[in-house]
């Protein structure tokens, strides 16, 4: 019986091997070689926009693609459409596109469309009619929510609080704020004010600056959401060197290594963010895929996205990459991103 049984086992054993096989070389054949991919990042400057674009070129060298990122160094409306155009003469295959209007890039990205080109959007979205895919870092609406959870936290459910964003088009922060609004009609949170909408524009300077104006306009204020990565890295550093540190609580999105010394000097408890890494990576998949025909970007469309394995496309052509993760002290050292 145990003899027979062991018999059994090989072949069960070098079938389970081949299926792994074909199912490995089934995903890499899925998309096509040589494809070119260019990422138009909300900046280039912005040290999250390099993490992911970083993700997003190495995921094109595992698909034998040719990758390359431009884009503008201010995060302003109409910015990016110089790019896209040129990118369309070039006749790229698709172009993965950080968006810094839901409106004002539709046209070109339409035009690109009409091309054969194929668009995916990532980080801030357009209006669905602008791409096929977006490739969403966490659910809006628990990113939103999360934040006013993370501050009620922070400052006892109870003060004055504003919000530093990045730009006022930004598609992504309005989305996200559009939610907190929403979070803070809950009874829990009566006790709690917004006060102000602030925008540093993702510019450090003027993240910086608009801190500073917050702290002297509302002397009461406990709390400051900025949920950007300039703007929370400029708001810790304007306080942990004012009268503030302390008293008002600084939380929002930010990467680990540019706010590690703000936990670590207690300016700053806690915050949260995703790995950009992965989304940039994410991205290129979904583009290539979308490439080389084996996805259209419809609800239920799924692909291989390497290391990330398999996605699939949800409503309105919004793929998740998933949960953010909350730092602190206890585990901000664990992250190198
Ligand atoms: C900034 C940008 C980006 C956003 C992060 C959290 O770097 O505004 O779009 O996703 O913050």
């Amino acid at each position: 019986m145990k003899r027979s049984f062991r018999l059994m086992r090989a072949p069960l054993l070098a079938a389970a091997l081949m299926a792994a096989t074909v199912a490995l070389s089934a995903n890499a054949a899925d998309v096509k070689s040589g494809l070119k991919i260019a990422f138009v990042p909300k900046q280039i400057n912005n040290p999250y926009e390099v993490i992911a674009d970083d993700g997003g070129m190495a995921a094109i060298k595992e698909m034998k693609g040719d990758g390359k990122v431009v884009g503008p160094s201010d995060a302003g409306a109409s910015s990016q459409v110089s790019y896209i155009n040129t990118l369309i003469t070039q006749r790229q295959n698709a172009i993965v596109i950080a968006a810094n209007d839901a409106n004002a890039l539709v046209p070109y990205l339409k035009k690109a469309m009409s091309q054969n080109i194929k668009v995916v959007t990532f980080d801030s979205d357009t209006a669905p009619d602008g791409r096929q895919i977006f490739v969403n870092q966490v659910e809006s609406e628990a990113i939103g929510r999360g934040q006013i959870q993370l501050l009620s936290k922070l400052i006892g459910g109870e003060g004055e609080f504003a919000i530093l964003s990045a730009t006022p088009n930004a598609t992504n922060q309005n989305t996200w704020i559009k939610f907190m609004q929403d979070e803070l009609k809950k009874p829990e949170y009566s006790k709690m004010k917004l006060v102000k909408i602030a925008y540093g524009n993702d510019d450090d300077q003027k993240s910086f600056v608009e801190t500073q104006g917050l702290l002297q306009a509302y002397p009461n204020l406990k709390g400051i959401i900025a949920p950007t990565t300039v703007g929370i890295a400029a708001a810790a550093r304007y306080i942990q060197s004012s009268p503030a540190k302390g008293k008002v609580m600084v939380t929002g999105l930010g990467t680990p290594n540019q706010m590690r010394a703000f936990i670590k000097n207690g300016t700053v408890k806690a915050f949260q963010l995703w790995d950009p890494g992965q989304l940039g990576y994410l991205a290129a998949y979904a583009a290539a895929n979308l490439a080389s025909g084996t996805i259209t970007g419809k609800e239920g469309d799924s692909f291989e996205a390497g290391k990330l394995g398999k996605r699939t496309v949800g409503k309105s052509g919004e793929v998740i990459l998933g949960p953010p993760t909350t730092f602190d002290s206890s585990n901000i050292d664990n992250f190198n991103f």
